[in-house]
């Protein structure tokens, strides 16, 4: 194989949280009156948490907010967005995405999770998955998160392999910029497949398989 391991973004990868984002962060600019709609949505694609409030902040023209007040927000919309989250179970994850990863494990790639999500382990869980990659590398272990390349760096690490020695697979640009700034090969699927960001630009998530074995 051309790999020992593929380190996997979550969000747009392997699952399809981003309506739940959406109607999660939507809530909480409502309830401010700050205006937000799909197109600013797509901007916090793989970005962190409180990242992804700064670019909804945009939009407010009202007095200026403490950063407890924007700690507050950031924790309701989580909260929105965890009681969602319950909605997610093992019939999320699609055949295609459940066959192709056993297919690779049965290659004897190394499979781990590189994810700006500090509910990766939740969201897992819920999918069914939550034993079953080798390594997880979150929004939890990072201080600075994509496109800087802190979270695939620290799966590497935990995996024990080279950057060189491992195929990151993103759907986010910032998350494509993130892997090869720390030197891995990145394939893409989504809008940064279309955007062509990646080292491989997939139509289907299946394609991994050939371009781990090339
Ligand atoms: P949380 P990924 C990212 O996950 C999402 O794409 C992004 O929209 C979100 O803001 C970020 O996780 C943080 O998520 O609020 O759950 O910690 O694509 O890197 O798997
Ligand atoms: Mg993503």
């Amino acid at each position: 194989m051309k790999y020992k391991a593929v380190i996997f973004d979550l969000d747009g990868v392997i699952c399809s949280t981003d309506e739940y984002h959406y109607q999660a962060w939507k809530k909480m600019a409502d309830s401010m009156g700050i205006y937000f709609d799909r197109t600013i949505n797509n901007r916090l694609r793989g970005v962190s948490r409180m990242e992804s409030l700064e670019i909804i902040l945009e939009q407010y023209h009202g007095p200026a907010l403490s950063e407890e007040k924007k700690v507050e927000l950031a924790t309701q919309k989580n909260d929105f967005y965890r009681e969602s989250l319950h909605q997610l179970s093992p019939a999320d994850l699609s055949s295609e995405v459940k066959d192709t990863l056993d297919a690779l494990r049965a290659e004897g790639l190394k499979l781990a999770i590189g994810s700006s999500s500090k509910n990766t382990r939740f969201i897992l869980g819920q999918l069914g998955l939550g034993s079953y990659f080798d390594v997880v590398s979150d929004g939890n272990n990072i201080t600075h998160s994509k496109p800087d390349p802190e979270v695939f760096l620290k799966a590497a690490e935990m995996l024990g392999f080279a950057p060189s020695d491992c195929l990151v697979v993103e759907d986010a640009v910032s998350g494509a910029q993130a892997g090869h700034a720390g030197g891995f090969e990145v394939a893409c699927v989504g809008d940064a497949s279309q955007a062509g960001a990646g080292d491989y630009n997939m139509s289907s998530f299946c394609e991994i398989k050939q371009i781990a074995a090339d």
